[in-house]
């Protein structure tokens, strides 16, 4: 690999820590993005290496010369035209996953799906921590997997959050144990049909050998068939009906059933996570501890002990008796559904972002009589407006900005009420990220 001559692109932070874990191996790196106005000084501080290449804006076949590999960021879509060109002339085509895996030692374990991966990586890494002297928490979470590739030793537990973006440019990217959580339609602008998207999914299980386990949501009738397809081992999990084998809800008891006997490994009101879909959550980090060797007890344990992440469903404060919460991370409609259903008071809605090509039918019909006001912001306004009134659902109201939309929703609020950020599109029109459209939703409600 020291021989190689590697082309990175994207200068996002797995780019830039793609560059530094090669440039730490001796090997040599150009770095590339597509973006022209990007300013190479800053590359270059942040790299930590002034003597790299930088390309920006059109990548020209000369580019290309003596490159070996070209390493993809996540959010460069494999048929991006200049990949395709990159495809052409023969050079090789990793993600940045598929490079950290290259370099990394010990046991990965792959965690994807729809919704819900982020929590539940963040639980099974906890989890990890509380028994593992090893262990490392990183991918679609914000944590570059090549960040920490050099560190792993041959006891490190890597827990791995992986979007359907990095599993498009995996090749012997290999956890040895994976879940599931879900799959229902999202980032339908790049990978195009439902069958793509899954089958991207699904290829996290693609090395696994034949006695490893992959972790599956029984009630997702997707999963439940591509079960039957699988070459490996599968653990099911259910939150509505008791399994001979698996993880299972029943009445208010999280239950493991190992074929043999039961073991109740905690109950839903002794958890700080709220929602049927963060039981769901809690019972895929519980199976994949349990297949890692992990005693139910220390799995109890770190549930019972372990709040949300930061921009899901998060508390922000109480305000003249209105409680905020910030949903940022509900960047598509199944998960704005899921923090809809989770309220329990009226509640005045933010939302609309980014367009990815979703419809928005289920999500208005989730409204169920809960959404006093729907405040609308970003590309997606009119297209979320439109199919509200298809539904009969009239009392929305356009915004040009979050700040506007805040200071609205304080003024249309009674006490009792509740305002939920939960965009259910991504940020990128207006953020350049949902991190940062959350962060900015809690300073203009702090500011209140
Ligand atoms: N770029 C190009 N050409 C393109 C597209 C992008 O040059 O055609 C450049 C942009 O100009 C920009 C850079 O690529 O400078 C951005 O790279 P990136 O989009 O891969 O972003 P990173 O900062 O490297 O972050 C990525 C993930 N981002 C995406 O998948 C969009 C982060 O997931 C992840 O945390 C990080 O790697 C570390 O692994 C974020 C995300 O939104 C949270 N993920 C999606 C989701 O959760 O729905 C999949």
């Amino acid at each position: 690999m020291k021989d190689k001559r590697y082309l990175v692109a994207g200068t996002g932070i797995s780019g830039i820590s793609a560059t530094s874990l090669l440039l730490k191996t001796g090997a040599d790196v150009v770095i590339y993005d597509g973006n022209e106005k990007l300013n190479k000084e800053d590359i270059l501080d942040k790299i930590g290496n002034k003597e790299i290449k930088v390309i920006l804006g059109e990548l020209k076949d000369s580019d290309l010369e003596n490159i070996d590999t070209m390493v993809l960021s996540p959010g460069i879509a494999i048929d991006a035209p200049f990949v395709n060109m990159v495809r052409d002339l023969g050079v090789e085509i990793i993600g940045e996953i598929e490079l950290a895996y290259l370099f990394s030692k010990g046991r990965v374990i792959g965690i994807t799906g729809t919704n819900g991966k982020t929590t539940t990586t963040a639980l099974t890494g906890e989890i990890m921590k509380n028994y593992f002297e090893s262990t490392f928490v990183v991918g679609n979470i914000g944590i570059p997997y090549t960040d920490i590739a050099l560190d792993t030793k041959e006891d490190s537990v890597t827990v791995a959050e992986i979007s359907s973006f990095q599993l498009e440019t995996v090749k012997e990217f290999h956890p040895v144990v994976t879940a599931v959580l879900n799959i229902t339609p999202d980032h339908l602008n790049r990978h195009y049909t439902m069958e793509n998207y899954t089958n991207v999914k699904m290829d996290i299980t693609k090395n696994q050998l034949k006695n490893e386990v992959c972790v599956l949501n029984y009630e997702d009738e997707i999963l439940r068939n591509e079960a039957l397809k699988l070459n490996n081992k599968v653990l099911f999990f259910s939150s509505r009906q008791k399994l001979a084998e698996g993880i299972y809800l029943d009445g208010e008891d999280i239950i493991y059933n190992d074929g043999d006997k039961e073991t109740l490994i905690c109950k839903v009101s002794e958890m700080k996570l709220v929602g049927i879909h963060n039981v769901e959550n809690v019972m895929a980090a519980s199976a994949l501890a349990i297949i890692v060797g992990v005693p139910i007890e220390v799995i109890s344990k770190t549930i019972k002990e372990f709040k949300s992440v930061e921009h899901r469903i998060e508390y922000v404060r109480t305000l003249d008796d209105v409680i905020y919460y910030n949903d940022s991370k509900g960047t598509n409609t199944d998960a704005s559904i899921k923090a809809i259903e989770a309220m329990t008071k009226p509640t005045v809605l933010i939302a609309g972002g980014y367009d990815k090509g979703s419809e928005f039918d289920d999500y208005i019909k989730a409204f169920n009589g809960k959404i006093k006001k729907l405040i609308l912001l970003g590309v997606t306004k009119e297209k979320i407006a439109k199919t509200a009134e298809k539904y009969g659902y009239k009392n929305y109201e356009f915004t040009d900005s979050l700040e506007e939309a805040v200071n609205l929703a304080k003024a249309t609020v009674v006490p009792g009420d509740v305002v939920l950020l939960s965009p259910a599109c991504a940020s990128w029109d207006m953020f350049k990220s949902y991190e940062e459209r959350g962060n900015m939703f809690k300073e203009y409600v702090n500011n209140l």
